[in-house]
């Protein structure tokens, strides 16, 4: 009997292993599909909510009139109770701000205003400590005029640090190409110690580096390399699809799209490749590029994993399915099914290697509810909160503009001395001090479509200046209707749009459908109302918006049947069946519900 008792015994240790070796193999594939979802590879940066801060707008801790770290520091809890999961901070490196951080003269160095290395070092523990992460702005196509490298630069031809940046002789006594630079006028200064010209896509202040400088290359190499060491996770990297240019640099052609050309260099891939290998791909981190000009067909050259490059970018077809200041910016009337069809073409045209982002606003565009909702008073809260809810149900990474959360609004400027932009002030002078279009005209279309109209003061409460600082003058002028839209308020408004947009990052977190399931629009072509589903392993989420400030009445597709209500903007979703038998919603004006369906 013994014997028999231990044979069993021997038996059972003998399947209990193979079972042990099948669990194990099971979770090994389990492990496998756990790193797959969707047929999409998972990871933080897909699941996470990314929240853009403009420091110098967002919060100043010591009276000067300027956000700083600080003050970002002191609202980390605003934003850990929001449910974001990154926030990308505004370029915080010593900088002239020509361009508001984005023209860099120290990048080992925190800017005077925003305060010392110390304050960055509470800010980013402070960040840990809420077990949330911290990208960065990266600038590197261009630095400031007053970086050391220029400084250099610009003394000799002979200097070592000449080819740092883009010299050319005059050709027949002008500019070496017809470029145009981004902030209006040439892209190209003549500089007179060594009378040669440089590039500058921005700003004249805003040289651009020589990237086919491998000594260029490694010193941004080892830029990274230290803000990444302090444990930063990542980085957004500004233009970064115009860091190679045809050393040639031929004119611009009649009807030739800059923008494409600009971000199609003969190396681009080559570098991003190369930084790839010597810095991204040593660190568990992410990188966002931002990439006006690249179309969708060239995406996946810059995202695809399998060509470790970057992970993610901002394409820029969603902000530019609007209108823009005549003679300023091209001006093309916006209708809400261009917009739908770029969530369309990203749906067919990116596979499961290339992974999209979502936002609609950002520190260079007007504010999403007067953009894309409406900024009138019955209709502001109701359009944010739709707008909201496309934000976190489409399919890719959501970015959070600041301030969008609370649905602040564009600002009407009055007057050019308010106005803070480089690129705004520049073509003041280009069109109106050039005769061009007339001041009223100019300010008016500014005001549409201008940056400042996102920068203006986070609004925290309805004391002075918003509760954005003691100073009796903010560095830029804050949004009187802080009054009525505050984040004390909305914090404690359970219906306040804050908390419809902490509730749908709830959502999104605790869905899987909503960040890899499969995306599909049931109605392209309709004027006002954008449905669409998002699905994954048997689970449907039907997302319905309307579009508009109209009551519209709209009739599912047939046999849809609606199994939970998971959100909505509305007190009670109205709706009875057609004589079909077909569920028929009775929506109200920017209304937005979103269902699980069978
Ligand atoms: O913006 C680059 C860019 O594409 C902008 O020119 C944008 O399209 C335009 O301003 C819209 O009106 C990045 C930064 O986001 C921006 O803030 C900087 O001014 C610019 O680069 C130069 O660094
Ligand atoms: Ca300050």
């Amino acid at each position: 009997m013994k014997k028999l008792t231990l044979l069993f015994a021997f038996l059972t240790s003998l399947t209990g292993a193979c079972k042990m070796d099948q669990k194990k193999a099971s979770d090994s594939v389990a492990t496998e599909t756990a790193g797959q979802i969707n047929g999409i590879t998972k990871k933080w940066w897909k699941e996470d909510v990314v929240y853009q801060v403009y420091p110098r707008s967002f919060k100043d801790s010591n009276g000067d009139g300027i956000g700083d770290l600080q003050g970002l520091t002191q609202k980390l809890d605003y934003l850990k109770n929001l449910g974001v999961g990154v926030i990308w901070l505004g370029p915080h490196f010593k900088s002239p701000n020509v361009d508001n951080g984005y023209d860099i003269s120290d990048y080992r160095d925190i800017m005077t205003e925003f305060g010392t290395m110390q304050d960055f070092d509470a800010l980013l523990a402070g960040v840990k400590q809420r077990g949330m992460k911290l990208i960065l702005d990266l600038v590197v196509n261009h630095t400031s005029d007053q970086h050391q490298w220029f400084v250099e630069s610009r003394k000799s031809k002979t200097n070592p640090y000449r080819d740092y940046y883009i010299w050319r002789p005059a050709k027949n006594g002008k500019e070496p190409n017809n470029w145009t630079s981004g902030f209006s006028g040439s892209a190209w200064k003549l500089d007179t110690p060594t009378n040669e010209y440089y590039l500058h896509l921005f700003a004249v202040q805003q040289p651009d580096l020589n990237w086919d400088n491998p000594k260029v290359r490694k010193e941004v190499f080892d830029v990274m390399k230290f803000w990444l060491d302090k444990g930063v996770d990542g980085f957004r990297m500004d233009v970064i699809p115009f860091i190679s240019k045809n050393p040639e640099f031929p004119d611009l052609k009649p009807g030739e799209d800059f923008g494409a050309i600009i971000s199609n260099g003969p190396h681009v891939h080559d570098y991003l490749q190369e930084m790839n290998r010597e810095v991204l791909s040593k660190y568990n981190m992410t990188t966002v590029g931002e990439a006006s000009g690249v179309s969708l067909q060239r995406t996946p050259d810059f995202i695809d994993e399998r060509r470790h490059e970057l992970n993610m970018i901002f394409q820029f077809d969603i902000v530019n399915t609007i209108d823009r200041a005549p003679g300023w910016k091209h001006t093309k009337p916006w209708k809400i099914e261009d917009f739908k069809a770029v969530f369309t073409k990203y749906e067919t045209q990116l596979d499961k290697h290339t992974w999209n982002t979502v936002f609609f606003g950002n520190h260079d565009n007007p504010r999403i509810v007067s953009r894309f909702g409406s900024d009138l008073p019955e209709y502001r809260a109701p359009s944010a909160k739709m707008l909201a809810t496309m934000l976190f149900t489409l399919k890719g990474t959501p970015f959070v503009y600041q301030g969008d959360e609370l649905g602040m609004t564009n600002y009407a400027f009055k007057d050019m001395k308010d106005v803070n932009d480089v690129e705004a002030r520049n073509a003041y002078t280009d069109l109106v001090l050039g005769g061009k279009v007339d001041t009223k005209t100019y300010i008016a279309e500014l005001n549409k479509t201008g940056r400042d109209n996102a920068r203006t003061p986070m609004q925290w409460d309805a004391s002075p200046n918003a509760g954005f600082t003691t100073a009796a003058k903010p560095w830029l002028v804050v949004n009187p209707n802080y009054k009525e839209i505050n984040a004390a308020q909305e914090t404690t408004d359970t219906a306040s749009i804050y908390n419809y947009y902490r509730k749908m990052i709830e959502l999104r977190k605790n869905t899987p459908a909503l960040i890899y399931g499969d995306y599909k629009d049931l109605d392209p072509a309709h004027p006002q109302v954008f449905i669409y589903t998002r699905s994954m392993e048997g689970k449907k989420i039907l997302v319905l918006l309307n579009f508009s400030n109209k009551q519209v009445d709209y009739t599912l597709p047939q046999s849809t049947t609606l199994k939970t209500l998971l959100a909505t903007n509305v007190s009670g979703v109205q709706m009875d069946k057609d004589d079909k038998g077909n569920i028929k919603f009775h929506l109200t004006p920017y209304q937005a519900s979103v269902y699980e369906i069978n």
